[in-house]
């Protein structure tokens, strides 16, 4: 990342505090509170809801192009991609200072964003089995993705929020090699309830995954993930960007996204 980057974004340290660096370091995921205000829901809902009718079968279809995804199709969800280049009011999910801020403290100082999508746990579905957002396991410290989760609906009890098992990026270890079953309730899991326009970030290597939605409505949510600088993007954004897109957002936002300038490569 060019050195001007976060400074130019208006990223810096002490936008979280010391409790929650303290937080995010011990736990492995944090809370950043309120960042979309009412209004800023209401638009990204309803361009969402656009999306989701334009799109139809097609939606999500980037993602499940990608080498790097996890897993290819997930019937309990609805999905979209590649939400960079699909309206500017998604600008925000990769270039908020305080976000920013967060992934740094988890990934350092040089990263760019990997994907940026939307996922909307279906009514009855939406389980997911305990994982970390990474091919393989990781020496503590040594992270390559971090992921932040915008709650576009209210995550309850009952409509399938995120669960977590705190601490457990420091293991070192995979959920899928040291637990019974991953789709188990882990005895040390928290789930993540919040208020609609809140942000989560986690540390990727934390154990995590889906919960059913037991209610009759979509639990929504936008995954803005990012990876370290020399690591693979889950959708290669030089590849999928648009001149509209660049003319729109600062360099500072383009460098975010990691752009590999080259003629050939850009809007193929
Ligand atoms: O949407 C959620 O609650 C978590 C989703 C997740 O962990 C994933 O899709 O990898």
């Amino acid at each position: 990342m060019k050195p001007q980057t976060l400074d130019e974004l208006g990223v810096s340290d002490d936008l979280l505090t010391t409790e929650e660096k303290s937080f995010l370091d011990e736990n492995g995921y944090l809370d950043l509170g309120p960042i979309l205000d009412d209004d800023q829901l209401e638009q990204v809902r309803r361009r969402i809801h656009e999306l989701v009718s334009v799109e139809g079968e097609k939606a999500g279809s980037e993602l499940f192009d990608s080498p790097y995804i996890r897993h290819p199709k997930e019937e309990g969800a609805d999905r979209l991609a590649d939400l960079v280049n699909k309206g500017s009011v998604f600008d925000l999910f990769y270039t908020h200072p305080r976000v920013l801020a967060a992934v740094a403290h988890v990934l350092g100082n040089d990263f760019k964003l990997s994907s940026l999508n939307y996922r909307a746990a279906k009514p009855g579905q939406g389980a997911q089995k305990l994982h970390v957002d990474w091919h393989e396991a990781v020496d503590p410290g040594d992270f390559k993705v971090c992921n932040t989760i915008w709650l576009l609906d209210e995550f309850t009890a009952e409509n399938g929020p995120t669960r977590v098992v705190p601490r457990t990026h420091k293991h070192g270890k995979l959920p899928q090699d040291e637990l019974d079953d991953p789709w188990d309730t882990h005895p040390d899991e928290v789930t993540i309830k919040a208020p609609a326009g809140t942000v989560v970030v986690f540390n990727s290597h934390t154990w995590h995954g889906g919960t059913n939605n037991k209610t009759d409505r979509y639990r929504r949510s936008i995954h803005s993930y990012f990876c370290r600088r020399d690591q693979p993007q889950q959708l290669d954004q030089s590849r999928y960007i648009l001149e509209e897109t660049l003319s729109r957002i600062s360099s500072a936002a383009e460098d975010i996204l990691g752009l590999v300038r080259s003629d050939d490569h850009l809007n193929k």
